[in-house]
């Protein structure tokens, strides 16, 4: 495995089956296959994780860096408003957390609930910044796992 510490607060590590950076919270893999949000959130949890979700500006620094290197295109996020319209949370199936409102990272003119309705966040290149789109769009996705290493006290 080839990790290269970067920044002192994040690395990336490359092997032949995976690749993934982490923070102390958590560890996120891009998945190229492309599905629903719905779908994407159940392949994720059969790796033991979920949806990402970002919960600092540490996590949003490092998410932002991994994706440039590993994806060209918009991928999906934890992050819904499906419960209460413009009420957003990065929902799973264990767990609902609010998204505080300086946390969020939107794009211009975003959420703006297109359509028939857009209930289900995306994370969009060129600057990973955040999207409402149709939750039954398909779209690569973003993973988090735990990051069981992290030291914690
Ligand atoms: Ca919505
Ligand atoms: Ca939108």
């Amino acid at each position: 495995m080839d990790c290269t510490d970067r920044d002192g607060m994040k690395f990336v590590c490359k092997s032949r089956s995976f690749a993934q950076t982490c923070t102390s919270r958590a560890c996120y893999r891009f998945i190229p296959t492309t599905e629903s949000q719905w779908l994407a959130q159940s392949e994720c949890e059969d790796l033991g994780g979920s949806l990402a979700s970002i919960r600092s500006e540490e996590e949003s620094k490092a998410v932002k860096a991994y994706l440039d290197q590993f994806s060209k295109s918009a991928v999906w996020t934890a992050g819904s408003d499906k419960d209460t319209e413009d009420d957003w949370y990065w929902q799973s199936d264990d767990e609902k957390v609010k998204i505080p409102d300086d946390l969020t990272d939107w794009g211009d003119s975003q959420p703006n609930n297109e359509g028939y309705g857009e209930d289900c966040m995306v994370m969009a290149p060129p600057e990973w910044k955040w999207n409402d789109v149709d939750c039954y769009e398909d779209h690569a996705y973003l993973c988090e796992v735990p990051n069981v290493n992290a030291i914690t006290g």
